[in-house]
């Protein structure tokens, strides 16, 4: 970990169907997102679905626009020394539950080519960490990769959190970069090439992310979207800042 805040972009992941009915109702007539905190604005091209714990405690608040956010307390407590609520250092708590209650909530995230994506379990998710929500790239990110994956071939981990194959299955990694001996599924090919069974692969995931993450910046060139054909270092925050300008993304730090 570095010395200074941590900046991530925060991905406003609109909820556009949940299935709990408490907070259906609550949530009714109101402009109501899962936030996932991400590094890489510019992979967002490529989001197949959310990803939320379901055994960690997330809230819902309101910020100072109307919008309501959903993240862990922790993430919300942060925010609001950040401008994001009307009286800082306070944020108004509307519910409190577990990610249970949002799994195969139907969301629309920007970017991606996916006009609907779904909010589904990782149970390597930190609390303490960001927004306690992350959004998926399995092109990209080897935890993303394995997480889908373990989700299309183990029937019994759907079951248990009742996934159903609908909301796994039409979802493929996208090629949205081409990095130079990776091609463009780098995630995809580094979990081939290593062997990952799981999500839980600690090691050989740390091992893949090594791989991917320092090429796919210094490398990596957009295949996909207005900035096509452009090298990711040189367009990162320009698309960072595409996503600021249209209310799409908000920054946070930690
Ligand atoms: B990244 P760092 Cl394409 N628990 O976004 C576990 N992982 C979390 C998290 C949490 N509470 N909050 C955020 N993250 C993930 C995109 C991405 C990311 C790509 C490739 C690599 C990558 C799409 N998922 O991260 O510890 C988020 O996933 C590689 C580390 O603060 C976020 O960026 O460095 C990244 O980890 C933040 O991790």
């Amino acid at each position: 970990e570095g010395v200074g805040p941590q900046e991530y972009t925060l991905i406003k992941m609109k909820i556009y169907k949940i299935n709990s009915k408490i907070l259906s109702d609550l949530l009714k007539n109101k402009n109501a997102f899962l936030v996932a905190a991400t590094l890489r604005p510019e992979t967002m091209y490529g989001q197949t679905n959310c990803w939320v714990h379901p055994d960690i405690s997330y809230i819902a608040f309101e910020c100072k626009n109307g919008d309501v956010f959903i993240c862990t307390e922790r993430a919300a407590r942060n925010m609001s020394y950040q401008g994001f609520t009307a009286v800082d250092g306070k944020f108004d708590i509307l519910a409190r539950f577990t990610g249970q209650e949002l799994l195969g909530c139907c969301l629309k995230s920007p970017l991606t080519s996916y006009e609907f994506l779904y909010a589904l379990p990782m149970l390597t998710i930190k609390a303490d960490k960001g927004t306690g929500i992350v959004t998926s790239v399995p092109s990209d990110s080897p935890d993303d990769y394995a997480a889908l994956m373990d989700l299309k071939k183990k029937q019994p981990f759907r079951e248990k959190y009742d996934i159903t194959f609908e909301m796994v299955l039409p979802y493929q990694p996208v090629p949205i970069l081409e990095i130079p001996e990776l091609g463009n599924l780098a995630a995809v090919s580094v979990y081939e090439k290593l062997k990952i069974q799981s999500q839980n692969d600690k090691d050989k995931l740390a091992e893949a992310k090594e791989l991917v993450y320092l090429k796919g910046f210094y490398e990596g060139v957009l295949l996909v979207g207005k900035h096509k054909g452009c090298k990711i270092q040189d367009v990162k925050k320009l698309i960072q800042s595409e996503l600021l300008a249209s209310n799409e993304a908000v920054i946070y730090y930690e």
